[in-house]
């Protein structure tokens, strides 16, 4: 049956929630229909790409690997009012687009490690003080196949923009570290079962989304089932003023300056730094 797309949302709640409990839900923006054409075209690029036979498959910048005449069917991703306005909300005047980037977790892949998004490890494995009400990025996953705990929805703890950071770092002997003894044994705890089941999965049907503060504790969920497909596309906006080779460490995931020069002007103005901006060097900070 068609899922209607849902247009009473209601924003101002949308954004409390995003703020307080760290993410938000927002359950069938974009046609099912759509979503669904989109994965498939999406697992198609990314088999084309040599790889391994990592069940888990992940394409950079989706838009540098479409042809020209496609990407329009594409931009509902990075321009949704919904999610434009949540970021808008968090990030201020000017936020930036970045990544676009594939996650097809196939049956088979394991949970990804928890962490919070960039910069916040750097600021762990540095020792520095970290700024504990400033967002650097809001995260969305689009779900262009039905999400859900078993084929490895995103995996998020409520409210842990408020904690500390949960990044490991390895030294030299391969050992990890950790920002102290507390974050250490939460996250322990979780990746050890999650006996209190503080972990909520990000479900939902083809076409939904899940915004969240790039702070939180997250993770891709484990796939479990026989046979089902986990398509997401991550679709990040920074801040104006973070620099996305050294502040984020992902240069990787900026348009190339041809793909961006034939955007609309409104995505153009989301996309100031392409990838010709950093010159190939191995010492971008992760
Ligand atoms: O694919 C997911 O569910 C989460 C991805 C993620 O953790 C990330 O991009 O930081």
């Amino acid at each position: 049956m068609e899922t209607p797309i849902n247009t009473d949302l209601d924003i101002d709640l949308a954004k409390v929630k995003l703020t307080e409990y760290g993410y938000v839900l927002l359950p069938n923006l974009i046609d099912r229909e759509a979503a669904t054409q989109m994965a498939e075209r999406l697992k198609e690029l990314s088999l084309r790409r040599a790889d391994s036979a990592n069940p888990f498959r992940h394409l950079g910048n989706l838009f540098n690997h479409l042809e020209p005449d496609e990407c329009d069917s594409f931009l509902p991703l990075i321009t949704n009012p919904v999610v434009l306005s949540l970021a808008h909300h968090v990030l201020g005047e000017g936020f930036q687009a970045i990544g676009s980037s594939v996650a097809w977790t196939k049956p088979g892949t394991q949970a990804s490690g928890i962490h919070g998004d960039v910069p916040m490890g750097w600021f762990a494995e540095h020792s520095r003080p970290f700024p504990e009400n400033i967002c650097f990025i809001v995260q969305c996953n689009w779900m262009l196949t039905d999400f859900t705990r078993e084929n490895g929805a995103t995996e998020l703890l409520p409210m842990s923009h408020r904690l500390g950071i949960p990044n490991m770092w390895p030294d030299e002997n391969g050992d990890f570290h950790f920002m102290n003894e507390q974050v250490k044994k939460l996250r322990a705890e979780l990746e050890g079962g999650d006996p209190s089941n503080r972990l909520v999965a990000a479900e939902g049907s083809a076409g939904s989304a899940v915004v969240f503060l790039g702070g939180m504790w997250h993770r891709s969920g484990a796939n479990v089932t026989a046979d089902e497909d986990r398509v997401g596309v991550l679709t990040p906006y920074h801040a104006r003023w973070v620099e996305p080779g050294w502040g984020l460490g992902i240069k990787d995931s900026l348009l190339k300056r041809e793909v961006r020069d034939r955007m609309p002007a409104h995505v153009q103005e989301m996309s100031w730094h392409v990838t010709e901006d950093y010159p190939d060097r191995d010492d971008y900070p992760n």
